[in-house]
């Protein structure tokens, strides 16, 4: 079938949620994708963080082959040999005490809200039905309601209401606008590391650390988003560890999997997990055999095939390419590890045309708020496709 026809019968019969660049792909290895024509690409989204490994990845795809023949799915309500030992390499790969697995993102942000709320009520003391989790403007955590509900951007929450209560929105990366929000019912404080969707905005230095020790000093739970930070992108295993601080609740999703399968996680201490009693919380597939099985696999193959440390070093690499680039449309290019953003500016008419003519070229990446491009390749990828890769982005921007 041709291209044209896979898009015909998409915009046809699917809803229009999504408008995807005019790519149908059937093949994927490491950084590289192909269509269905045959034609390659370089790809500098990785599904938005989640194949981190590579497409593909040759050691993850063995063991959910392995896997898929022996067990899939059990439900919690019996007990599996895959869950125990994805615990414990995941819990000493992160410092954690306690895991709780789920399928999605947005399910491990409501799990973590959940289970903030409780543990408000029950080791805080705040009145029933009274917590309040303070978050930050230009956020993304997902797409449930209650989740679109404390967004900032119209797109995603305008005609969803109404919403559930209990949010309070703060301008992101100001520790003063943090500590005046605090009332004695705030349970918890919810923020990315790094905001992805809104354009790589990393906050100023020393934010989290404040906010680490605002909460402490009011006893409020910090939960960070890792679900596009985590797991090697910024070059450190999760970006918190760039301002050596630990969250009380840690949401990783995306690249536990290398991209094969949804499988997220609330990644917690002791105390705060602790609330959650047997019935109160759970999901069908959540820490199912085959998703502990890939997951297990896609953290070790991170850890080594040196992908951490790769991250950190051509990730270096790329945003000086990048920030050679003297063009007068270039706005800034900012970023850390393999997570970066380059932003034109406003009157440049839009970073998605870009997108289209470095699509043409063989390079595929995503815009994200009109003016900003994200280049977030596989973390394997080289020195020699670096360069490959700037030579076409230097021709387009100045083209
Ligand atoms: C879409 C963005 C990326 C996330 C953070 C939770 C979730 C995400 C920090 C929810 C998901 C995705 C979802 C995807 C687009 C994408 C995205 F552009 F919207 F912001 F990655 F940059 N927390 N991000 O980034 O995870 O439930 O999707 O598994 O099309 O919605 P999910």
């Amino acid at each position: 079938m041709e291209q044209k026809q896979y898009i015909e019968i998409e915009q046809r019969l699917g809803a229009h949620n999504y408008k995807p660049l005019d790519v149908v792909l059937a093949r994927g290895e490491g950084v590289w994708v192909w269509d269905v024509d045959g034609k390659k690409y370089l790809d500098c989204l990785s599904a938005y963080s989640a194949v981190n490994q590579g497409h593909c990845h040759p050691k993850i795809m063995k063991t959910l082959m392995e896997q898929v023949r022996k067990l899939t799915l059990t439900s919690r309500a019996f007990r599996n040999d895959q869950l125990a030992l994805f615990y414990r390499e995941l819990c000493e790969m992160t410092n954690s005490h306690k895991v709780l697995p789920m399928n999605s993102g947005a399910e491990a942000v409501e799990t973590a809200i959940k289970t903030v709320r409780k543990w408000g009520y029950q080791v805080k003391g705040v009145p029933e039905d009274q917590a309040e989790i303070i978050v930050c403007e230009n956020n993304f955590h997902g797409r449930t309601i209650t989740i679109v509900g404390f967004s900032t951007d119209e797109n995603s929450r305008k005609g969803f209401g109404p919403f559930t209560p209990g949010f309070k929105i703060i301008a992101y990366g100001d520790a003063k606008a943090l500590e005046a929000a605090v009332t004695p019912n705030t349970v918890g404080f919810l923020t990315e590391p790094i905001q992805g969707e809104a354009g790589v905005i990393i906050p100023p230095e020393g934010y989290l650390k404040e906010a680490r020790n605002i909460c402490d000093r009011n006893n409020i739970v910090l939960i960070l988003d890792e679900i596009q930070t985590g797991l090697g992108r910024t070059g450190k295993l999760l970006a918190e560890e760039h301002d050596g601080i630990e969250a009380d609740l840690t949401l990783i999703g995306k690249a536990l999997s290398g991209g094969f399968y949804p499988i997220s996680a609330v990644l917690s201490n002791t105390e705060v997990m602790s609330v959650l009693q047997p019935g109160e919380h759970g999901s069908t597939f959540g820490g199912n055999p085959l998703a502990c099985a890939i997951g297990r696999t896609a953290l070790k193959v991170l850890v080594e095939e040196g992908m951490i440390e790769n991250a950190a070093q051509m990730g270096a690499y790329f945003l000086e390419g990048l920030k050679q680039i003297k063009d007068p449309k270039i706005k800034e290019v900012r970023g850390k590890g393999l997570l970066i953003g380059l932003e034109f500016y406003p009157d440049v008419g839009g970073a998605r045309r870009y997108c289209e003519a470095l699509m043409e070229q063989g390079l595929l990446c995503k815009e994200t708020h009109d003016n900003i491009i994200r280049f977030a390749p596989p973390l394997i990828i080289t020195q020699d496709t670096i360069d490959w890769a700037l030579e076409r982005i230097e021709a387009i921007v100045r083209g």
